[in-house]
This record gives C-alpha cells, structure tokens and sequence, in this order.
C-alpha cells in the first residue's frame, strides 16, 4: 500500500485545498493529512487565521479524502511522521518547490500543482471579520 501524507493550515477551507487533497490522494492509496495547530501557525509566522485547529479539521474531514487526520505542532515533526507512519510520498502545492526537498532523504517528495486565483488571504481580505 502506498501511504501520501500532505499538511497545511486549511484556514476557510476552499477549492485550492480540495483541488491538492485530492492530487494527493490520486497518487497513493492512503492519504494522511497533517493539520497544524494553533500555535504552531503562529510560530511559523501565520498570525491571522480565522478557524482554530478543530475547525480546521472538521473541514478536512468533510471532504472524505483524508484516510487519517493527524496534528503538526512542532518544527521536525515531518521526519518524525514520515518515519511513523511509513510514508512513500510527501506531497505538498507548488509554493513550496524546493523547500522541502531535504525529505527526499526519508520518502519522495511531489509538489503538485497550486490552484491559480483562490487562497485563504484572499479570503480573509473578502470577507473580514467585523
Ligand atoms: N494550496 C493550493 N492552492 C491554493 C492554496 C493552497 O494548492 N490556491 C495548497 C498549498 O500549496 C498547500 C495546501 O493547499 O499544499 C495547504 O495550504 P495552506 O493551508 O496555506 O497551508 P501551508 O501554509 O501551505 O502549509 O506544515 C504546513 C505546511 O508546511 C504548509
């Protein structure tokens, strides 16, 4: 069985977030989806997230793509998962080419395509919260 993992934030849950679950999940046979939390998207600098960790994982889950959910919260987990779980692919949107690259060590990495037009900022800026 080929495992995928995949993380984010998935603030306001969206069509860019659905498109790369589901490119992720097409290129194995179990996909695990890595959710950040709270504190930890404010250490890597993400300040103004709307939906907290448990919102942000209901979002996911409703998708039925993910076949197992787990939690990032701190920096280095990735390898810790990867080995884990025993993944074959890190797969991750296009924004990222590169910087992930020192996973190839432990597993493939695959940067997908990112969707154009749609992300959580541009949302936020629609929609803000008054
Ligand atoms: N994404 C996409 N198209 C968009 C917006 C996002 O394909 N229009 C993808 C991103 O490339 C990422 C995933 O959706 O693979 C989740 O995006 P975010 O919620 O912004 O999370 P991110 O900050 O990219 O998480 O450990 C966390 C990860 O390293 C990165």
């Amino acid at each position: 069985m080929k495992k995928v993992i995949t993380y984010g934030t998935y603030d306001l849950f969206h069509q860019g977030h659905y498109n790369l679950l589901k490119r992720a999940k097409a290129l194995g046979d179990y996909l695990i989806v890595g959710v950040t939390t709270d504190s930890f998207d404010l250490e890597r600098g993400k300040m103004n997230t709307c939906n907290n960790v448990m919102e942000r994982i209901e979002a996911v889950k409703s998708t039925g793509l993910a076949d197992q959910i787990v939690i990032e919260e701190y920096r280095g987990q990735k390898i810790d998962d990867i080995q884990k779980y025993g993944v074959d692919i890190f797969a991750i949107g296009s924004d990222w080419e590169g910087y992930f690259d020192y996973l190839n060590e432990f597993c493939k990495v695959i940067y997908l395509p990112r969707t154009q037009g749609i992300s959580s900022t541009l949302l936020r800026q629609k929609y803000p919260i008054v």
